[in-house]
This record gives structure tokens, C-alpha cells and sequence, in this order.
């Protein structure tokens, strides 16, 4: 086994039909990238190729050859997505044709970094005038686009001409190249599916970040399954590791042929969720037409084609050569990550019309409007201590925990926890044990709270406060249990709320009451009381003193404060004759061993609905426990019901 892999280099050839993007790669690596028996028979091509180079500085390349026939561009988009390079190809004899422009075009739309224009077929070109007069057309062709200044190496894939610059200029242009991050998340969009005789399923295709280990896991996206790498092929040799930028076949277990197609995506378990709507930032062709709001587009990511339907936010239409940011609602799922670039044909005609880059992938709808597109915007220029945040704050109190951002943000758990770490110690971000919460929601949940208990008292100065369930989901709606109890342990702490007999209250609130209330209270309690053990309903108490809200409003009053207790619904106690009844209940048991209803009926001289509704109670409160039609002492009863 040799040691890790360092990640490597895509190169990929562009440029129109006939001009002789096939036979420069044959002439370079001595392998046909035309392998199906159709593109020998009709001398074109039609699906994607595949080759490798050894290049003078001893690094081996893919490379990846597309087709140029116009009705092809769907393959060619398919492969143009995971270049380093581009080997762009202009017939000396034809010049610049117009799928060298929308080559060109998806290029640039894809951000391909770097290139190296070979002006072909010089040998059937005698006259050196007009191969100036091409190539000043390929340096207009270029201008203002990455490859401004790319050497222009006069070639010919039949007589051998410039093969040997052209392959200098393409190692020097790699040189100057950052390496494409081998840390990240493995993702590798599928190009090619097949079966092997005796071998079962492979899969092809550019690994665009991250690497893999045979006998490593991957998940197939959009599908969610999972399979297993048996055997890596790199440039056709078996190897036990792969990095990013490295064309990669992949001997997989688990998965039958008709499971995977070309458009799917193999990456590292979680790491990835498909997503139907996008945040994007779009961009049109100067010569498309006028896209308007809702138009039906075919768009390219990766390996993958996906009906969507352009959602413009902040106009009606999109002119030509113009940009705005939107949303994309696809017909299927895509496969995506913020970052990623993707170009976007019209539905009929098959034209390229634009392209751009998803800012966020499974967004919020957006109400259309000039606030909705400057929101996006904002969102597109966070970086990813904000984008971590923001991520952080749209799970609001329910908190998230890196796992569950990892698929959201595109990132492994672990990177996410150590970008974390800081937003935890500069307070932006609260963590209670493996969760992560948006401070600035915690506080205003908190507010919310102290504003709702200031309330309350305001409103019923009577009541203790709020019952603690209902304070939390009325100030924390759909929070974090633990959240809460963190909230309130602190704000408890620091002497603002209180909690008695589970009501949540501001520390120095105690309940009042008026005059009149205080005199309704004591004749109330002591109509319940003269009731002893077969108390009055409340509905004839208050019939007796006081109908309307000052009863409703005594009456709970006394029960939240435990001088009454309503042992059933209708049937309410004095607190001090429910201890009695308690002592009585007790003592018979400790001597009998159990008791009955009937028994506690004669015991209290009351009748068998009394008798029942206080042992269901304190079976209820696990005072008593239930054993066939009697009752015995429960292990663990409270000491005073
Ligand atoms: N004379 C001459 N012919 C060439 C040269 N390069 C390619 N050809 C011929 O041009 C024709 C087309 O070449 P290909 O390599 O298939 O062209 P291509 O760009 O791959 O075409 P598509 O894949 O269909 O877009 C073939 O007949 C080649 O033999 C060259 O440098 N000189
Ligand atoms: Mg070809």
C-alpha cells in the first residue's frame, strides 16, 4: 500500500464538433477517448471519454473529453463540471464556431480556473495570415474571460506539431493551481454506471472533494442508500486510496446496476441532502432572451440535469446579460451545496441561456420583493462563521446539533464543531450539552418571559404566576426542554424569577388581593370546610356568596395557592380536611392492610362518591396504590398528599 494519495488535476477538452478535441487526445496519450462503437462508425463523439497523461513534471492527469455536437451539450456539461483545466480546441481552418462560444459560455458559468487554447489542424492551413487572423478572433473570443492570456499553441493532431508545448503549457498552468480540498466531505457525481462481468456494479466519475478508502461506506444521493467501495481504479490501476481530483472507478457492493445512474452523487454518509429549492444567484447570457419570472429552465449540476422553474424575487423578468438573485424550484432533487456553480438551458430551444452559483440549498420560500433579494444577497456574502450561525439561529430554540448541521452546511461534524467552538466562547452561541442555540434567540426568549410574568402579574395580581409548561411554551415555543430549564436555573440564580408549587413567577411577586376578594376567599374556604368530608359542589357555594368572575377568579386563586384541591373534577376539599382524610386513610390501612371504598365511606360517614373520588386522588398522586377493589399504602408515598 502506498502512502495517501495527494489530490489531483482534472483536465477536460472543450471546443466545437470536428475541430479535433478527440484526436488531440489520442495524439497526447495514445488512448482513443471515443470508446462506443457509434462515435468510431460516425468519426464523432458522443459521450464522455476518458484518458490520462503523464505530464513532464511526473504528475499523471485525467482527462476528460466532451463532446462537441450541439444536441451533446447535456454530456458535455456533465463532464465540464469537475475540470482544473481546460484543453479549449479551435480548428485553425474554421476558426471560432459557435460551440466554441457556448463551451466557452458553460465554462465560465462553471468558474474553471485555468486553460490553454490549442488553434488545431495548422497543417491544413497554408497561408500564416489567416492563422493570425483566427487567432486575433480567439483573443477576442476570450477577452474578459478566465482564460484572457492562456497561451494559444498552434497545434496538429496529425503531423504531431506543438504537441510537445501544448503539454508544457498545460503542466506549467497546473503548477500554479491550488489543489482541490482533499478534507472535505467526500462527493463524487456519477458519470458513468456499469456491470462487470464476475464484478458486479462500477460507477465512474471526477471526485470533486474529500477521499476514499475501499471498504469505506458511501451514501448514494438522491436515493439516501448506502454502499460499499470494494475496489478503487485510478487511470486504471487498482489503488487503495483516492483524493480529490482524480477520475475514479468504483467497484461497489450493495447496489444493483438499475439503482445508479449518471446525475447521481456518492458522498459521505450525512454530509449531503437533496434539495428541490435553491437559493441562487443567476446570471444570463448577453445574447439569451428575456427570461421572465416562472420560466420553465433545464438545469446542470455535477453529473445532473433537473426541469426547474426560475423564481425571480425582486423583477419580472431577467434581460439578457443581466444578473438578479432568486430561487430555483426544481421538478426533481439536485444534489447541492452553497458554492456550487451551474449553468441553466432553456427548456425548448435547447440553448445555454445562463448559469450562476447556489447560495443556499433548501432555503426558506421567499415572499418575492426587494427585501427577499437583498436578504439573499446579504446571505451570499456571509462567511462561514456566519453562515454557522445563521444555521444555528434558523433552528431557533429547538437548538441543533452538529450532526444535524453537517447536511445543511455541506460540512463533516467535526469541522462544524471546531467552527463552533469560538461563536460558543464569544457568547454568540449558547451550548448546552451536544446542542447549539443562537444566543440572540435565547435572549429574546428570555425577555419574552420576564415580559409575560410581568404581565400576568399585572393583568391577575391574584395568581402566583404561570404554570411552568405554560410559561415555557408560550415564551419558548417549540424550545428545548433542557433549554428552558437552563433559562430558568440562570434567570433563578440571578434572583428574577421564582418558582412556586410549579408556577413560574418574578422573585418579588406574591399574590393580592382586593378587599372584596380577600373577604370572598375567607367565606369561601370556610363554606368547603363546614362541608368536612362531603364538601358543597362549587357551583352551590357560589350560588351562596358570589356568582360571576370574582368566584371564578377566588376559587382558582385558592386552588393554585393549595387551600382548596379539587380532588375530581367538581369535587373540591379543604386542604386541612384532605390531610385529615389522609391520617384517616393511613391509620385504617396500617391496621387492616388495605382499605375499600365502602370501608372509607363508613370511615368518613360521607357518601361512596366522596369515598371514591379520594382514593382515585391518591391513587392518583401515588399516595395509595390500587390493588384489585382495595387500596394499600404506595412504597414511595409523599409524606403529606
Ligand atoms: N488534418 C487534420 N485533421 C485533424 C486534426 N485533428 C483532427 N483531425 C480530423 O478531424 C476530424 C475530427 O476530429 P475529432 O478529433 O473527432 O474531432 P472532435 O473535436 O473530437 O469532434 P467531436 O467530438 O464530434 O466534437 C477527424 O477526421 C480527425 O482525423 C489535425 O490536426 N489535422
Ligand atoms: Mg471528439
Amino acid at each position: 500500500m502506498t502512502a495517501a494519495p495527494t489530490p489531483g488535476f482534472i483536465v477536460g477538452t472543450a471546443g466545437h464538433i470536428d475541430h479535433g478535441k478527440s484526436a488531440l487526445v489520442r495524439a497526447l496519450t495514445g488512448i482513443d477517448p471515443d470508446r462506443l462503437e457509434e462515435e468510431k462508425r460516425r468519426g464523432m463523439t458522443i459521450d464522455l471519454g476518458f484518458a490520462h497523461l503523464d505530464l513532464p513534471s511526473g504528475r499523471r492527469v485525467g482527462i476528460v473529453d466532451v463532446p462537441g455536437h450541439e444536441r451533446l451539450i447535456k454530456n458535455m456539461l456533465a463532464g465540464a463540471g469537475g475540470l482544473d483545466l481546460v484543453l479549449l480546441v479551435v480548428a485553425a481552418d474554421e476558426g471560432v464556431m459557435p460551440q466554441t462560444r457556448e463551451h466557452l459560455d458553460i465554462l465560465r458559468f462553471l468558474h474553471v480556473r485555468a486553460g490553454v487554447i490549442a488553434l488545431n489542424k495548422v497543417d491544413l492551413v497554408e497561408d500564416p495570415a489567416w492563422l493570425d487572423l483566427v487567432e486575433e478572433d480567439v483573443a477576442r473570443l476570450v477577452a474578459g474571460t478566465f482564460l484572457e492570456g492562456a497561451p494559444v499553441i498552434r497545434t496538429s493532431a496529425r503531423t504531431g506539431e506543438g504537441l510537445t508545448d501544448l503539454v508544457a503549457e498545460i503542466d506549467r498552468r497546473l503548477d500554479a493551481l491550488a489543489p482541490r480540498p482533499g478534507d472535505g466531505p467526500v462527493r463524487l457525481p456519477v458519470d458513468r454506471v456499469f456491470a462487470m462481468a464476475g464484478f458486479g456494479t462500477v460507477v465512474t466519475g471526477t471526485l470533486w472533494s474529500g477521499r476514499i478508502r475501499a471498504g469505506e461506506t458511501l451514501e448514494v444521493l438522491p436515493s439516501g442508500m448506502g454502499v460499499r467501495v470494494r475496489q478503487i481504479e485510478r487511470h486504471g490501476e487498482r489503488v487503495e486510496e483516492v483524493s480529490a481530483g482524480s477520475r475514479t472507478a468504483l467497484n461497489l457492493v450493495g447496489v444493483e446496476r438499475a439503482d445508479l445512474a449518471r446525475g447521481m452523487v456518492l458522498a459521505t454518509p450525512g454530509t449531503l441532502r437533496p434539495a428541490t429549492s435553491l437559493d441562487v444567484h443567476v446570471r444570463s447570457l448577453p445574447g439569451a432572451p428575456l427570461l421572465p419570472h416562472l420560466s420553465r429552465l433545464r438545469f446542470y449540476l455535477g453529473t445532473a440535469e433537473v426541469l426547474c422553474r426560475l423564481h425571480l424575487l425582486d423583477r419580472d423578468r431577467l434581460a439578457p446579460g443581466g444578473e438578479a438573485f432568486a430561487q430555483l424550484r426544481c421538478e426533481g432533487p439536485v444534489v447541492a451545496l452553497r458554492g456550487d456553480r451551474f449553468v441553466l438551458r432553456r427548456y425548448s430551444p435547447l440553448v445555454t441561456v445562463g448559469g450562476g452559483e447556489i447560495v443556499a440549498v433548501n432555503p426558506p420560500r421567499r415572499r418575492r420583493g426587494a427585501a427577499a433579494a437583498a436578504a439573499l444577497a446579504d446571505l451570499s456574502a456571509a462567511d462561514p462563521a456566519a453562515l454557522l450561525w445563521q444555521a444555528i439561529a434558523e433552528r431557533a430554540l429547538a437548538g441543533a446539533t452538529v450532526a444535524m448541521l453537517a447536511p445543511v452546511l455541506g460540512q463533516r461534524p467535526e469541522v462544524l464543531a471546531a467552527q463552533v467552538a469560538p461563536l460558543v466562547a464569544d457568547g454568540r452561541v449558547h451550548q448546552i450539552r451536544d446542542r447549539f442555540f443562537d444566543a440572540r434567540a435565547v435572549e429574546r426568549a428570555t425577555e419574552r418571559l420576564l415580559a409575560l410574568l410581568a404581565d400576568t402579574h399585572r393583568q391577575s395580581p391574584w395568581r402566583i404566576g404561570i404554570p411552568r409548561e405554560e410559561a415555557k411554551s408560550r415564551a419558548f415555543p417549540d424550545g428545548d426542554d433542557r433549554l428552558f430549564a437552563a433559562v430558568v436555573e440562570r434567570q433563578a440564580a440571578a434572583g428574577t424569577v421564582a418558582l412556586t408549587r410549579g408556577f413560574l413567577h418574578l422573585a418579588g411577586h406574591r399574590p393580592t388581593f382586593t378587599p372584596p376578594e380577600g373577604a370572598l376567599r375567607e367565606a369561601v374556604v370556610r363554606a368547603f370546610r363546614e362541608g368536612g368530608f362531603a364538601p358543597p359542589a362549587p357551583a352551590e357555594v357560589a350560588a351562596g356568596l358570589a356568582e360571576g368572575p370574582i368566584f371564578a377568579r377566588v376559587l382558582q386563586s385558592l386552588l393554585e395557592d393549595g387551600t382548596l384541591v379539587e380532588v375530581a373534577p367538581g369535587v373540591v376539599f379543604a386542604g386541612g380536611v384532605l390531610e385529615e382524610t389522609a391520617r384517616r386513610v393511613a391509620a385504617h390501612i396500617q391496621g387492616a392492610g388495605a382499605i375499600t371504598v365502602a370501608e372509607l365511606r363508613d370511615l368518613l360517614g360521607t357518601s361512596r362518591k366522596y369515598a371514591l373520588a379520594l382514593l382515585e386522588y391518591y391513587d392518583g398522586i401515588r399516595f395509595t396504590r390500587r390493588v384489585g377493589d382495595r387500596r394499600v399504602l404506595a412504597a414511595s408515598r409523599p409524606a403529606v398528599p
